[in-house]
């Protein structure tokens, strides 16, 4: 035995012996795909099962299945897996094997895949096949996590496949590395070295991706720079184009819509315009020259000083068509926002999204999808759905749902959004088409195609990730990337389930440890939102950084940037009024949904004062006047904080002590701050109504003049 082959031994025998005993220390860098050992006693079953692994055609995306299988394997197994079980995997196309299984792969799509156990002699093959070579890697993830959450994986016969096509995270990332609303250090894209140097973690961001069947990234802030279209920065999306490439994954581009100015020496921008039409289609073609599976461009404009087709008297179809054109010859797509609002308009601005967007249904381009925020204003803690879900029949309508937690505690604050994204998706449009008087239309039958029969369908995720060892800022953020590419694939899936799968593999799957962790997961949102803005309050944070509470701002460049617009609290009551009375925006809804809205009798309290402006005497359902509900709210939210605290304390035998003891960091700054969100709005409040604490509720301990007087230089993701 030559000697380092001694010393692998001996670590090997170490590992063994100490990996049941204590947790190695971990940073987060493995994400949900650390694979580390199974217990013994469940390790033989899987051993017998994950036999060998034949080999595969020569693509680059079989060879990268086959590496994470067996990568993947190797670690929740061991290098030695002789219980004599095989695992074949690939297309019919690229395998005679599995041509001549003749399975039907027809459900699995151009994306999923089916696993079958067989018994070919007396010995078990599982069968990883697929449609397309992209597909047998999903599949080979979907594979592993199964041994990941200790399923069993003998007797298997699963099809899955993704029932959104347009699985993107859009990365906000500006050109000199930082992130705008990026709360996990700086941009993974290394600008200046590309295109030359190509960063490893590259691969593992495809890799994570690919587990979760993301299939695209938008590269650049969609508060873009037109440099982003120069020939130098084309080359660098290249690069990272072919990385990603054999992990099934896209590269798009946010396009400034002033580019043909400002990089094409012309004096417009306008769509109508023939040499700005020839710009965009020679921009396309030099992209297609470099990257030709490129996905297509996603583009804010006439939104937040964003050049745009209204600056030269044309509509938002005009300026989505004119650059769908340039792209659609090379099968691309253009992602138009939704997210548009003007401060010289005097509507509420709820209301503009659906205002500007709906008189256009069916004037876009079939490879347009206009891009839609989950709510009407702008990724608060909670929204009611926005109402362009349902109302725009004919035309292309894609989710944006915001990862990084711009609005929810930045990277400090634990709070898991599957459940925020599942209210969402499963909330009613009741536009006509599902069952009687359009029930059961839900957000996700619209995102996902069904009830109008889209012919592309999209959801986009804002990423958080960066540049920290853990990705996205802190242990738990992960869970949002995952739970993200998870409801993308599947829009019906339950938040619940899926928190339970990333909790097992990114941490622990004993049950002692993934019952408390996913119960405090689904808690979490609804802890953000009472110690926020509770019961439909929404837009109160500080201005600009949007850190920490600021109730109280007001005045300033545009109404619809301060607090005081959107809570209207006056002596007399608070909330904004969008009944019929007020702005009317429920009108945007369909008749039963903007029924039970504007009906206080039927309208779910945690909405109340989206749609209401109420005396604070107003009594709730719980009995309690709406000033004393709304205290209790602010303190029941500190309150969980302090419960999560407790729970994760108690989780510390299953958690290795490196992660264990960051969260316990986080959680305390959490808890902090979660107080101070409840005093420095009771205290706002209270200055506003002039009455006195429910009974047993702590006064603030600060003047509101000393929460007001707070200021927070240099905050990130700005
Ligand atoms: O949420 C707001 C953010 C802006 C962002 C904008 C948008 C990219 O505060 O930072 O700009 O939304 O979605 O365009």
């Amino acid at each position: 035995m030559r000697p380092s082959q001694l010393l692998r031994g001996l670590c090997l025998a170490a590992g063994l012996l100490l990996a049941p005993l204590a947790a190695r220390a971990e940073d987060g860098y493995d994400l949900w795909l650390r694979y580390r050992p199974v217990e013994a006693g469940a390790a033989t079953d899987y051993r017998a099962s994950a036999g060998t692994v034949a080999p595969v055609a020569d693509t680059p995306t079989l060879k990268v299945a086959r590496a994470e299988l067996e990568r993947g394997l190797a670690g929740l197994l061991g290098e030695r897996r002789d219980g004599g079980g095989e695992i074949l995997l690939g297309t019919p196309a690229s395998s005679p094997r599995i041509a001549a299984l003749n399975l039907p792969l027809k459900a699995a799509g151009a994306e999923g895949y089916r696993i079958r156990t067989l018994n070919e002699g007396g010995r078990r093959v599982t069968v990883i096949a697929a449609s397309t070579d992209v597909g047998v890697l999903h599949g080979v993830y979907r594979y592993l996590s199964l041994i990941q959450t200790r399923q069993a994986v003998d007797g298997l016969d699963l099809v899955d496949a993704p029932k959104v096509r347009y699985r993107l995270l859009n990365h906000w990332d500006n050109l000199d590395r930082s992130v705008e609303r990026g709360y996990a250090g700086q941009s993974i894209w290394d600008w200046w070295r590309l295109p030359d140097v190509t960063d490893p973690r590259y691969v593992d961001y495809a890799r994570a991706n690919a587990s979760i069947g993301i299939n695209g990234a938008v590269l650049n802030n969609v508060n873009a720079k037109s440099d982003s279209l120069t020939a130098p920065y084309i080359a660098k999306a290249a690069a990272l184009a072919d990385v990603f490439r054999p992990y099934g994954i896209k590269v798009y581009l946010s396009a400034r819509f002033s580019s043909p100015i400002e990089i094409g020496g012309l004096k417009t921008a306008d769509p109508l315009d023939s040499a700005v039409r020839a710009f965009w289609k020679a921009k396309a073609d030099e992209i297609y020259k470099a990257v030709p599976d490129f996905g297509g461009f996603l583009v804010k404009a006439n939104s937040e000083g964003q050049p745009g087709p209204q600056d030269y008297g044309r509509t938002h179809a005009d300026g989505a068509n004119m650059l769908a054109d340039a792209v659609g010859p090379h099968g691309g797509i253009v992602m138009w926002r939704a997210f548009v609002y003007s401060h010289e308009q005097p509507d509420d601005r709820a209301k503009q999204g659906y205002s500007e967007f709906k008189p256009f249904d069916g004037k876009f381009a079939q490879n347009v999808i206009v891009q839609v925020k989950n709510g009407a204003i702008d990724f608060q803690p909670r929204e009611p759905f926005h109402p362009l879900f349902g109302a725009m029949p004919k035309t292309n309508l894609g989710m944006e749902f915001q990862i990084t937690k711009e609005y929810l505690g930045f990277s400090t604050h634990l709070a898991y959004l599957g459940p925020m994204w599942e209210e969402v998706l499963q909330a009613d449009t009741f536009a006509p088409g599902m069952g009687a008087a359009g029930k059961g239309s839900t957000v996700a039958k619209v995102v996902d195609g069904k009830l109008h029969g889209y012919s592309r369908t999209l959801m986009a995720g804002v990423a958080n990730i960066g540049t920290d060892r853990n990705w996205s800022g802190s242990q738990f953020d992960q869970a949002n990337w995952y739970a993200f590419g998870r409801l993308a694939w599947d829009p019906e899936a339950s938040s619940e389930a899926v928190a339970r799968d990333w909790a097992a593999m990114t941490f622990s799957p004993d049950k002692r440890f993934t019952g408390p962790a996913v119960a405090m997961m689904m808690g979490s949102r609804e802890a953000v939102v009472d110690y926020m803005t509770p019961m439909g309050l929404h837009h109160l944070m500080g201005r600009s950084h949007h850190y920490g509470p600021g109730p109280w701002v007001a005045g300033g460049e545009r109404a619809d940037w301060t607090s005081v617009y959107y809570h209207k609290a006056d002596k007399a009551g608070i909330g904004f009024d969008r009944t019929a009375r007020g702005s009317d925006a429920v009108a945007q809804y369909a008749p039963p949904v903007a029924a039970a809205f504007s009906d206080l009798a039927r309208i779910d309290e945690k909405d109340l004062l989206w749609f209401h402006h109420l005396p604070w005497g107003y009594r709730t359902r719980s009995g309690r006047p709406l000033w004393d509900e709304l205290v209790g709210r602010y303190s029941r939210g500190v309150r969980s904080v302090e419960g999560m605290q407790a729970t994760w304390t108690g989780l510390a035998p299953y958690v290795d002590a490196e992660r264990h003891a960051q969260v316990t960091t986080y959680l305390a700054v959490q808890r902090r701050e979660a107080r101070w969100w409840r005093d420095a709005s009771v205290a706002y409040f209270q200055s506003i109504n002039g009455l006195p604490l429910p009974k047993g509720e702590a006064p603030p301990p600060l003047s509101l003049e000393a929460y007001e007087r707070m200021q927070f230089p240099y905050t990130p993701g700005i």
